[in-house]
């Protein structure tokens, strides 16, 4: 038993003993993770459930592969789109390490590749996609959150926004070359999303992994997403930078990028 746990862990705890599926528990794990005080006492604990995650995440992975489909997985899904060997496995392995072929022979990609790029905590599932542009293939784009174009040049740009157009795609674009900065082409998919990162701290402690939010989004929709009920007890917020270190805040209070919120409930 941890000592000191907050009342929210022993919540996630009991979401966990009784989810259903694999994603719940995945989820509820997750959540006790993240909420666990971490210090000596809780060492084994966190161990453990830190063991018990993985072995579920490696489950789905496989499911996932069995059925031969990319699981939508992270915070957010970006598809790579451009025309044979413009440089994409190239710029998905520099964002995220995925160890893609790189090679002048045009279609060398002739299945979706996957990657993940983290970007301050956030989990970026990078997907490219091979240059024929089939149909299956693009019904992936569709479901993700936001187009990376890899432009070269702009008859690179002029063909690749006919092929949105032709599939019917209407989606947040950005655009890279691909020699780029992968901070840079991080930045500008971030941008493009129009999410906010905000990261809770609980005592000293913040955390890495942010509250991805829409943006415009207040105190009170953080709040929602670390537990509902912490609505009802709110008392107030500290937030970092904000006009000065540790403002005092309300519900309303618009968050920005990066900003780091600590609840008094
Ligand atoms: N000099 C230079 N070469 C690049 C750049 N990007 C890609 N290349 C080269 O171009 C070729 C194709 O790169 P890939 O990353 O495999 O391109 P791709 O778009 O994934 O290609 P397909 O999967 O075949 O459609 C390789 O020989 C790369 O070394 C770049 O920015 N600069
Ligand atoms: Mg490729």
């Amino acid at each position: 038993m941890p000592v000191n746990a907050p009342a929210e862990y022993f919540k996630a705890e009991e979401k966990f003993r009784e989810a259903k599926t694999r994603e719940e528990k995945i989820r509820a794990l997750e959540e006790m993770i993240r909420l666990l005080p971490k210090h000596k006492g809780s060492e084994k604990l966190l161990a453990a459930l830190k063991t018990k995650l993985s072995r579920l995440r490696n489950q789905r992975e496989r499911a996932a592969k069995r059925k031969g489909w990319i699981k939508k997985e992270g915070d957010v899904m970006v598809c790579i789109l451009g025309l044979p060997n413009s440089g994409k496995s190239r710029l998905l392995n520099a964002l995220t390490g995925a160890g893609v072929e790189v090679s002048e022979v045009p279609y060398t990609t002739s299945e979706p590749a996957v990657g993940v790029a983290d970007y301050g905590g956030v989990k970026i599932q990078l997907v490219e996609i091979p240059a024929a542009f089939r149909r299956e293939h693009m019904g992936l784009v569709r479901n993700s959150d936001a187009v990376l174009l890899v432009v070269n040049s702009e008859r690179d740009r002029a063909e690749l926004e006919s092929v949105l157009k032709g599939f019917g795609i209407e989606l947040p674009v950005c655009e890279s070359r691909a020699d780029e900065e992968p901070e840079t082409v991080k930045e500008r998919i971030w941008k493009v999303l129009r999410l906010i990162r905000v990261y809770t701290k609980v005592g000293k402690k913040v955390e890495k992994r942010p509250i991805v939010l829409k943006e415009g989004s207040t105190v009170r929709d953080a709040v929602a997403e670390i537990h509902k009920d912490m609505l009802k007890t709110f008392r107030f917020a500290r937030i970092w930078p904000g006009k000065y270190p540790g403002e005092k805040v309300g519900l309303n209070y618009k968050l920005r990028d990066g900003d780091i919120i600590e609840v008094f409930a």
